[in-house]
């Protein structure tokens, strides 16, 4: 490492200090920034979540994913009033992929929920890519950690039910709630497998629209196939336009943070998906140096001489890796 680059992490830790004591003390500008800092891979950002770690793990974070317009935003403002009532704080991360078929999702949610922004009880952010999705997930994933040291009893964060990065997204979240609706047709059982699976809790919004009967009972069948070892996920309708079936949600919510508690599961699910995260990140970080053990020219020409079917794929991953450990 050069003096230069040792100075500059110095500086960052210093000034990851000075965040972490802002945050600790409910400072929403410093939310704010650190959080941005994690957007742009910032260091600070890091260095803050070093320091305040020790502090996570007393909010309940709830995941709130499904298709795009289910009504993920109308339900999460619902749900802050619901549990404001009960004299809880709340913090929202909604995330927004801003790939070419989301557009508009950060506005929606910004009228969605924008009713917040006197109470210092609930603290609201949208978080979209600057990059990979990856790197989005992992931003998410430290402004969860974030809101959580910084006191807030909820953490709620939506994303939309797309692809394996956003579900990887609600993945990390205590319970995770999939929103459903009716007029989807068959499909969305079936081909959003990967979101069904992860769901704790259904949520079949827009109840007051036709079909929603049938989406439930589908949901029913399809969780009597499942496995639940201790809790079964119950199916909730819910009209969040109106408020209607939200307090029935909130309560199977609590349920399931109930049954998570008990017998070390939530210390256990907690566990495990730190372990995952840094098994992710180290990945990640291999990968960067092995790669960057070679000139993007020369990365080309392999990659057009794997095409050419000149080199076969192990061959080539034995090539890249090879380099980077007798470097
Ligand atoms: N009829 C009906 N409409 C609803 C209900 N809940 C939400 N909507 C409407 O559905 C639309 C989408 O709502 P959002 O809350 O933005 O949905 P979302 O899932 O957050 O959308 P994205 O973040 O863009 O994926 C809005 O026009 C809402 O007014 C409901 O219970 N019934
Ligand atoms: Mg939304």
């Amino acid at each position: 490492m050069t003096s230069r680059g040792l100075d500059s992490n110095l500086t960052s830790a210093a000034a990851g200090a000075g965040w972490a004591e802002r945050v600790v003390h409910g400072d929403r500008r410093a939310l704010a920034r650190v959080i941005s800092f994690l957007e742009n891979e910032d260091l600070q950002g890091v260095d803050t979540l070093k320091l305040l770690y020790p502090r996570t793990g007393r909010a309940h974070v709830i995941g709130l994913t499904g298709p795009p317009g289910a009504g993920k935003s109308s339900l999460a403002d619902k749900l802050i009033s619901e549990l404001r009532h009960g004299g809880k704080t709340v913090g929202v991360i909604a995330v927004d992929p801003t790939s070419p078929f989301s557009g508009g999702a950060i506005l929606g949610d910004r009228v969605r929920m924008q009713g917040w922004t006197g109470d210092s009880g609930v603290y609201i952010r949208s978080m979209g890519t600057r990059g990979s999705l990856g790197g989005l997930a992992r931003a998410a994933h430290g402004a969860i950690q974030l809101l959580d040291a910084a006191g807030f009893d909820y953490v709620l964060v939506e994303t939309v039910g797309v692809g394996q990065s956003e579900v990887d997204i609600v993945r990390v979240a205590d319970t995770v709630v999939v929103v459903a609706v009716p007029g989807l047709g068959d499909d969305i059982q079936a081909s959003k497998a990967g979101i069904m699976e992860i769901g704790d809790i259904f949520a079949v919004n827009k109840a007051d629209l036709p079909g929603s009967k049938r989406v439930i009972t589908e949901i029913e069948m399809m969780l009597d196939l499942g496995m639940h070892p201790y809790w079964r996920p119950p199916v909730v309708p819910t009209v969040a336009a109106t408020g209607q079936g939200v307090a029935d949600l909130v309560k199977a919510i609590q349920d399931h943070y109930a049954v998570l508690s008990t017998a070390d599961r939530l210390r256990q699910h907690r566990l495990e998906r730190e372990k995952e995260a840094v098994l992710l990140r180290l990945g990640e970080r291999l990968r960067r140096e092995i790669l960057q053990a070679w000139s993007a020219d020369r990365l080309s020409e392999l990659w057009a001489a794997l095409a050419a079917k000149e080199i076969d794929p192990y061959s080539l991953e034995d090539k890249l890796y090879h380099r980077w450990k007798g470097a």
